[in-house]
């Protein structure tokens, strides 16, 4: 029973992924203006951050529409078509839960944050107006 359970919400899942990818491409908003001065000093804080995402994950979605309203060039790990990204995620963030955040702080500290809504409160609050 649990098998069939299964099967039948990762079909529903591949049914549903175009559509889920076409609505997001529809309603990503515009990004923020910036200066060129101030988007390049927001593209140089990006490279220490890496989103560990599923392509069609509602709650990764979410976050990568917070990413294109915000301006940011964050780096997207597929942690399900890639195995490596899947693996660092597990050792460096205990889970393969996706969306997360990986933080590289300049003391060399790594942060994993996962939840959606944590990640957009970061984002806002980092880069945010
Ligand atoms: N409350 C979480 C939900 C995240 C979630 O359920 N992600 C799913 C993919 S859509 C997942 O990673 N599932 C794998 C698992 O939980 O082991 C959020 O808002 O980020």
């Amino acid at each position: 029973m649990r098998i069939i359970v299964r099967y039948f919400f990762r079909g529903l899942r591949v049914l549903l992924a175009p559509v889920m990818l076409v609505s997001e491409k529809l309603s990503t908003p515009r990004s923020v203006e910036r200066s060129a001065e101030e988007q390049a000093e927001v593209d140089a804080a990006c490279e220490a951050l890496a989103l560990y995402q599923f392509r069609s994950c509602p709650f990764c979605i979410k976050v990568r529409k917070e990413m294109a309203r915000l301006g940011l060039k964050i780096e997207l790990r597929d942690a399900q078509l890639d195995p490596d990204h899947k693996q660092s995620l597990l050792e460096g963030g205990g889970k393969v839960k996706v969306p997360c955040l990986r933080i590289a702080h300049e003391d060399g500290r790594e942060e994993w944050l996962y939840e959606s809504d944590e990640i957009n409160r970061w984002l806002h609050q980092r880069f945010g107006a």
